[in-house]
């Protein structure tokens, strides 16, 4: 399978002072309600004053991105001074190799930025961003381009720092579990080092192949194993970041417990490169169990899905990493589609024993993982096969499948995991990464049928176990009369039931201006004021030799 891009998504992170001058922004012609978003500076928006080109077929305001003018255009001595720091190799100037940078992996978002920067260490990243910051040149930092919301590419011509190059394992400990390592890890050759040395990467996503640690951790990256391991909040156990003047701020703890003071790095979590640029991780990482197994079930409606998750936590709770969710119509576009093969891989995998096939009936089909020690594999085999016989007999569940061996195992995966593939190769698609109640997370899926009618089909799957939907509106080619269906309804509805408009994404420059549908006016404006005080201080170092901290400047401005 090609090894798709999903959730690796830094966002604009700006030099955005030169000599100690405010870069004020305005938002203007956006349609949007709270007032306080047109002042918004906490997401990449506000650097530029939009007018995106992108923005016509996936925004249902007419989202008008313009190029902030305080902002330096890269000259010559600009290069000279970032090769001498960085060697030829590290200044990327080819056309080919920008266009790709330029560009999201849906092809969504492109920027025009004639620059890529491939620093080898912190002090470099740490050079290049003083120099931008008096400079006053744009930056936006980049890790694998995985995302899915605009984040990771620059909208206009910034400067793309990409931390590829930092990929080195710094340190492993047996004992405690903790990895060190720079933020351009690729996740799937940490997944690797782990799994040799007999441990497991409490993170596992479709874009494992691409995406690297630094982006994860920047968009708080979810994937297939938050039920299990809960989210990077608990097992990143430091970083170290450099923010935009060029400050290295060294995080890097690896103690589980350290109570002095605030716990910084998770302002650095999630927050989409917009405070600074992840540049090393400390990751906890759990033990590997010898034994795994999935079970591939269908439930013949959503109420059923959500009982049986309620079972499933009851009966396996610890040995349940994953609840996935897939509807019949992400089911039959998975199936139908040619990524996966010519042999039709995705019917073959999840016929049951009696030879039907999941795909011929309206079911929802749930792939649920667990993990298992070969010691307590008996039991936990019995402890399965009497869940899935309450299942069936009950009625929760009305089919289903468990893997046989590895290889059915990872076909399963195959078929979840290449959803996202499989909607970009139908056509156009809009996607919604959303936090909803359990019990109301399908009515939408329903009302956004009815709302959209026949002209695109909508399909959805997610994270059932976490609460989190990915609604994507698949259509043969992007068009505003869709869109205006779409939105601003999906996020109406997903703030009157007080869901989440991104629960793993991010937010990106598809969501920036839509934050308050998510969060309440004073925790904007908390945000804006945090954001303007961490860059107001960066200009004069000697505020940090006060006694007053960058953290209370901030509550108190
Ligand atoms: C997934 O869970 C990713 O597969 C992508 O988060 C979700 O395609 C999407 O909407
Ligand atoms: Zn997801």
């Amino acid at each position: 399978m090609e090894k798709w891009r999903a959730a690796d998504r830094l966002l604009k992170f700006s030099s955005r002072f030169a000599s100690g001058t405010k870069l004020t922004c305005t938002i203007i012609n956006y349609d949007h309600t709270h007032p306080l978003v047109s002042e918004c500076c906490f997401f990449p928006i506000p650097f530029y004053c939009c007018k995106s080109k992108q923005g016509k077929y996936f925004y249902s305001v007419a989202t008008t991105v313009h190029r902030n003018p305080l902002f330096s255009i890269i000259s010559p001595d600009d290069i000279s001074y970032f090769k001498t720091l960085l060697g030829e190799r590290g200044v990327v100037q080819d056309a080919l190799a920008l266009d790709a940078a330029n560009t999201d992996w849906m092809g969504k978002y492109r920027g025009s930025s004639k620059l890529l920067l491939q620093p080898k260490n912190t002090e470099e990243v740490s050079q290049i961003l003083k120099y931008c910051n008096s400079r006053c040149l744009a930056v936006v930092p980049q890790g694998g381009n995985t995302g899915l919301v605009g984040g990771s590419v620059p909208v206009f011509d910034e400067v793309i720092i990409n931390v590829g190059l930092m990929r080195n394992i710094l340190s492993f400990d047996k004992v405690s579990g903790v990895l060190v390592c720079e933020a351009g890890c690729i996740l799937e050759n940490l997944i690797s080092f782990l799994d040799d040395e007999g441990f497991i990467m409490p993170l596992d996503l479709g874009a494992k192949g691409s995406c690297q640690i630094g982006g994860n951790v920047s968009t708080n990256a979810g994937g297939l194993r938050l039920l299990r391991y809960g989210s990077l909040h608990g097992s990143v156990l430091g970083l170290e970041a450099v923010l935009a003047n060029g400050t290295v701020l060294d995080m890097l703890g690896t103690l589980r417990k350290d109570n002095t003071g605030y716990d910084l790095k998770h302002l650095f979590i999630g927050s989409e490169g917009s405070l600074g640029i992840v540049t090393k991780v400390s990751i906890l990482t759990p033990p590997k169990l010898s034994s795994v197994n999935i079970a591939f079930l269908a439930c013949e409606d959503y109420t059923s899905c959500q009982k049986l998750l309620l079972e499933a936590k009851k009966k396996l709770g610890g040995i349940l990493s994953a609840f996935e969710f897939l509807d019949s119509d992400a089911m039959s576009l998975v199936s139908s589609t040619t990524f996966l093969g010519t042999e039709n891989h995705g019917q073959e995998v999840i016929k049951d024993k009696h030879g039907q096939d999941f795909t011929s009936i309206d079911l929802r089909a749930l792939p649920l993982e667990f993990w298992y020690s070969y010691a307590s594999g008996s039991i936990f085999m019995e402890n399965l096969e009497a869940f899935l016989l309450h299942s069936v007999e009950s009625g929760l569940v009305a089919n289903g499948v468990l893997a046989q061996d590895i290889n059915q195992a990872s076909s399963f995966w195959h078929i979840r995991e290449g959803l996202p593939e499989a909607l970009m190769k139908a056509g156009a698609v809009y996607k919604y990464d959303l936090s909803l109640p359990l019990e109301k997370m399908y009515d939408l899926v329903e009302e956004m049928r009815v709302q959209i009618g026949p002209a695109a089909k909508v399909v959805a799957y997610g994270h059932l176990g976490d609460g989190n939907l990915h609604l994507n509106i698949s259509a043969p080619a992007y068009d505003d009369n869709i869109l205006a269906k779409i939105e601003p309804f999906v996020y109406e509805w997903t703030s009157k039931n007080r869901g989440s408009i991104s629960a793993e994404h991010g937010l990106g420059l598809m969501k920036a201006a839509k934050i308050h549908y998510s969060k309440s006016p004073e925790t904007v404006r908390l945000m804006i004021d945090f954001d303007y005080c961490v860059f107001e201080l960066l200009p004069d170092t000697s505020c940090l030799d006060d006694n007053h901290s960058i953290i209370c400047l901030c509550l108190s401005a």
